[in-house]
């Protein structure tokens, strides 16, 4: 199990958050359809080699377990999740690796197109996953499911849900919150909510 650095915090609420015991549903469209038979997680743009993973491929990936704290931009925080999927390096080791221009990831979601930005630094680290499973129980699909992105150092909104790309980028590309005012990083840390 990989422990989230965060959750060693003495005091784990980030300024101006408070905790939820419930996990509130948050997203800009709601749930897409996903039809399991069409689904694709897509690794593309500045890869050496773009991949392209049905399901099936995908459910035979190397596995990890993530410990972490789950803080939303509109103020609540979830503490003590348990995410388990697919760590984001053993995808971008399936792609054979970065190439060396590649500074940005812009993650996609099922629900026409949504998108979120990070830097690759954000994204390569080891408490970054694609999660199929929370608390043992498979993600349900109005947190996500069948597969979402996790990333718990970042505001809750980089965490992509209904993931179906990630695409690397030389340049930073704002994403729909980003566009609309959210930040481009988004540390809960350092209270970054809104635009530079
Ligand atoms: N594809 C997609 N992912 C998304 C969103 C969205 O609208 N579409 N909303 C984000 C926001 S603002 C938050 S706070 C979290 C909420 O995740 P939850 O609904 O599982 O709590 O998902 C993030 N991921
Ligand atoms: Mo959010």
């Amino acid at each position: 199990m990989i422990i989230s650095p965060d959750t060693k915090r003495e005091r784990r609420i980030p300024p101006g958050q408070s905790q939820t015991l419930k996990w509130p549903v948050l997203d800009a469209s709601g749930t897409p359809p996903i039809d399991m038979g069409r689904w694709r997680l897509e690794v593309f743009g500045l890869v050496e080699r773009e991949v392209s993973l049905d399901w099936e491929e995908f459910q035979k990936l190397p596995r990890v377990e993530v410990f972490s704290d789950f803080h939303c931009v509109t103020r609540w925080s979830r503490l003590d999740n348990s995410w388990s999927g697919v760590a984001v390096k053993t995808l971008l080791e399936l792609a054979g690796g970065v190439k060396r221009e590649a500074k940005f990831v812009s993650a996609m979601g099922y629900d026409y197109g949504w998108t979120t930005n990070l830097p690759l630094e954000e994204f390569l680290v080891e408490d970054v996953l694609v999660a199929t499973h929370h608390d043992g129980e498979p993600l349900t699909p109005e947190h996500g499911g069948p597969a979402r992105l996790v990333v718990p150092r970042l505001y809750a909104w980089k965490s992509a849900k209904w993931l179906g790309g990630l695409e690397l980028l030389a340049e930073d590309r704002a994403g729909f919150w980003e566009r609309n005012g959210y930040h481009m990083h988004g540390d809960p840390w350092k209270e970054e909510r809104f635009g530079y």
